[in-house]
């Protein structure tokens, strides 16, 4: 199985750690196409020799190969949002992870979008929660 997990860049890297830990619990499941968004050196700034155009380019390749669209969007992050859409818009699986926060809230184009599953955790719980929706 391929899987695209898609987690903020730009919009923010404070879960990149955490990103990490859910890539490393997905490639037990498939192969992860986007194994750069849990690296810890990889900051908001960016460091990496593509441009704009061949990121988006190649991270669409990627997306529309995958059978399965795994994002971790408690980090808001606008890049994650537009993946998520054309995933649902190509009739990919969606599933997005969440850890509710105490003062914001989900936007509500991705917790009442129907075609997407939406699971709220515990870091410590991923796997546990995940394991269900991959098999
Ligand atoms: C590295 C650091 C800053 O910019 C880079 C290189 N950019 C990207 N490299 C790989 N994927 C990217 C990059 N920018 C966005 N993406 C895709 O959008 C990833 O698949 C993420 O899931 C999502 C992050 O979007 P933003 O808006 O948070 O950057």
């Amino acid at each position: 199985m391929h899987i695209y997990f898609a987690g903020s860049i730009r919009g923010g890297r404070e879960d990149a750690v955490l990103y990490a830990r859910i890539i490393t619990f997905l490639k037990t499941f498939g192969t992860v196409f986007t194994e750069h968004i849990g690296d810890s050196g990889l900051t908001e700034k960016g460091d990496e020799d593509l441009s704009d155009r061949q990121i988006y380019d190649r991270d669409m390749d990627w997306l529309m190969a995958s059978e399965v669209i795994v994002a971790e969007v408690t980090t808001v992050s606008l890049g994650v949002g537009y993946e998520i859409g054309r995933a649902v818009a190509a009739g990919k699986r969606v599933i997005c992870l969440y850890r509710r926060q105490p003062e914001k809230r989900l936007s509500a184009m991705i917790a009442g979008c129907p075609d997407v599953t939406l699971l709220q955790y515990l870091p410590e719980e991923i796997p546990e929660t995940l394991a269900d929706y991959l098999r």
